[in-house]
């Protein structure tokens, strides 16, 4: 077990080297020692990025879904393996134990089944975060099918290209969604999407809102009553370590959305490994990961990755602000969160509230704080660890993407010393690399670059659905040999990272570059500011000037703006230089954001360029209505 479990810095180190030195022996102990498999593997690695082609585990045979459940059942079968909270803070806390998960997979199988899904087909899922949705990801995976989760929050169009793109046959949804207060139609969405997907032939619906809706004669029919007939147990297929497990679709730079492929042995390796070691997972421990399991962090950290380990794993149906701004900390103090893992944007939204929705709460089972996404300003990490952790919880900031399948650069806590904003070392295995202009690696420490991985892990994507060239075009060709993550990245004088954005956020001025992130947290702690966003816009001289989207907190609302703009650019020159300051502040009440609550710089820079003729599509923005007002009043 030792080798499963790092417990100091000098294990941590020494497990690195050997990862690095000899992978496929590395690899090859964990995977025999920790899964089920029905067949062992001939060879643990083959890869050449040039074509690219990359496989773990050749020819070893295994269900996910057998090391998810039925090698539970013995030792953990009453144990809660989900524990639902609903978006209700009155409604019942639901406890799904294995035995009981193990059951609910097995029927909702047998119902795939039933309605003609076999090993490869693929299912579009498009349900709010209830039981079922972790239920049907499992169901796919029981029978081989491949499932294609599309996050419940994406419009009608946004629905049907994926659904489209990957030809699902089959969709699963409810009548309708909570999101705190309000309820969301999403039959209604299906439907209106369904109208342009005619390769689509079962819609099977939950009950929860109990809104009514239309049930199409022939192909929609509510799920329930079929569950209930279905026979409680159903073998589990046996899958090839490389056939694919799941889509997961996420935008590109521009255009159509891509749909990452993951596969069954390396994906179920590799989140088992870094769920276990990255939240220091023990028995009796509760974990909570906040994200939506349309994302790849609820795939890999809320289904996958704590099942493979027994472990309970909190489905949050709720919203932070509903019905208040100290849902997350009752629900802490509830369930006696040890683990917790959320999104710098939620950290940033609820900081702006008062501290008392946080002290009313006993905070004190807390063990480990975690965050991903995106790079959380030196703000937002402090009043993490000061509030929330009270300083006595390590803070995980993990760096990781759709593509990579599991978490990549992160602290492991309680033997990585941490730093605020640096996501610290590689994982174990993990070979990161910067690169310079030239496509050539920068050695040495105190430098920065573009962040490449030189060497395959388990879990990455091993295409993209249909499109293998623009897998090829996107990941590895800008580096010879290497994948290319997107982001910049500094190491330190340590060794440790500290991801600086995407490198598409880099911003010439006058032939220096700027990242984004360090000027933003340079304007975050202006004491009058929440949070920023910062875009280039054609200047005659500089080439690019610099235009900042302000979003000020309550208390500074009252203050003179004229000298708010003259604050925060001395600031930005204390702190980073002239050569940082921005030409133009807009006050905003918010910026566009994806609904995974990424920044989207690419509306704001049209906006700062004037050039807002074609903005792309922005139905799918978690808040489209910010864009016509920051249009209305840009300068
Ligand atoms: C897991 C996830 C991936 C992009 C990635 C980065 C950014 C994610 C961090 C981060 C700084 C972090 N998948 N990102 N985590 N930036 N620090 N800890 O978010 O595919 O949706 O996004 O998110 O730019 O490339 S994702």
């Amino acid at each position: 077990m030792s080798n499963y479990h790092i417990k100091h810095l000098e294990e941590y180190f020494q497990v690195y080297r050997k990862s690095v030195r000899e992978p496929e022996s590395f690899w090859e102990e964990i995977a025999e020692e920790h899964f089920v498999w029905r067949k062992k593997w001939d060879n643990v690695l083959d890869w050449d990025f040039t074509k690219p082609e990359i496989k773990w585990f050749k020819n070893a045979k295994l269900n996910i879904t057998e090391n998810c459940l039925d090698r539970h059942l013995p030792t953990r079968g009453d144990k809660t393996a989900i524990l639902f909270e609903p978006n209700d803070p009155e409604e019942q806390t639901e406890h799904i134990t294995y035995k009981q998960l193990h059951e609910r997979v097995s029927r909702m199988a047998n119902v795939f089944k039933d309605h003609g899904v076999q090993k490869g087909d693929r299912v579009c899922i498009y349900l709010p975060m209830i039981p079922e949705l972790a239920v049907a990801v499992l169901a796919c995976a029981r029978i081989g099918a491949i499932h294609s989760v599309v996050f419940a929050g994406f419009s009608a169009i946004a629905l049907a290209t994926r659904i489209n793109d990957s030809d699902c046959k089959l969709v699963v949804t409810s009548d309708g969604s909570y999101r705190g207060n309000k309820t969301i139609n999403l039959k209604g969405i299906v439907d209106a999407a369904l109208e342009d997907c005619p390769g689509v032939e079962h819609v099977l619906v939950v009950k929860r809102t109990g809104e009514s809706i239309d049930i199409k004669k022939g192909r929609d029919k509510w799920l329930q009553p079929l569950l209930d007939k279905a026979y409680a147990d159903c073998n589990a297929e046996i899958m090839d370590a490389e056939d694919p497990l799941f889509i997961l679709y996420t935008s590109g730079s521009t255009g159509k959305p891509k749909g990452m492929v993951h596969t069954c042995a390396g994906y179920m390796v590799y989140t088992a490994y870094t769920f276990k070691n990255v939240f220091q997972y023990k028995e009796e421990d509760v974990y909570w990961c906040t994200a939506d399991i349309g994302w790849i962090t609820g795939h890999s950290y809320i289904v996958y990755g704590p099942l493979i380990n027994g472990a309970t794993t909190v489905m949050f149906e709720g919203v932070p602000s509903y019905p208040d701004y100290g849902r997350f900390w009752e629900v802490v103090e509830k369930h006696k969160i040890n683990q917790f893992y959320t999104a710098p944007t939620a950290i940033r939204a609820l900081a702006k509230e008062n501290l008392s929705y946080v002290e009313k709460y006993d905070l004190s089972s807390l063990r480990v704080l975690g965050t991903v996404g995106e790079p959380i300003n030196e703000e937002a990490w402090h009043w993490y660890n000061n509030n929330i952790g009270q300083k006595q919880s390590p803070i995980v900031d993990t760096w990781w993407q759709t593509e990579t399948g599991g978490i990549m650069i992160s602290p492991i806590p309680y033997v990585t010393p941490t730093t605020p904003t640096y996501a610290t070392l590689p994982f174990i295995g993990i070979q990161p690399a910067l690169m310079d202009e030239q496509g050539k690696e920068i050695k040495g420490n105190q430098v920065e670059g573009r962040l490449c991985i030189k060497f395959p892990w388990p879990s990455m994507a091993r295409t993209i659905w249909g499109d293998h060239d623009r897998y090829r075009d996107t990941y590895f060709t800008a580096y010879q040999n290497n994948y290319f993550t997107g982001d910049g990245a500094l190491r330190d004088a340590v060794g440790y990272y500290r991801i600086t954005g995407r490198v598409d956020d880099v911003i010439i001025v006058s032939g220096h570059n700027l990242g984004t992130a360090p000027i933003e947290d340079s304007i975050n702690e202006h004491p009058a500011v929440a949070e920023s966003a910062i875009v280039g816009f054609p200047h005659d001289v500089k080439g690019n000037a610099l235009y900042g989207f302000v979003i000020l907190k309550e208390t500074g609302e009252s203050r003179d703006r004229d000298n708010l703009r003259k604050e925060i650019n001395q600031q930005i020159t204390e702190q980073i230089g002239p050569i940082a300051k921005l030409d133009k502040i807009q006050f905003v009440s918010g910026v566009p954001k994806t609904r995974s609550g990424k920044i989207m710089r690419r509306i704001l820079r049209k906006i700062a360029g004037k050039d807002t003729e074609n903005l792309g599509d922005i139905s799918t923005l978690l808040n489209p209505e910010v864009v016509k007002e920051i249009m209305d009043n840009a300068l």
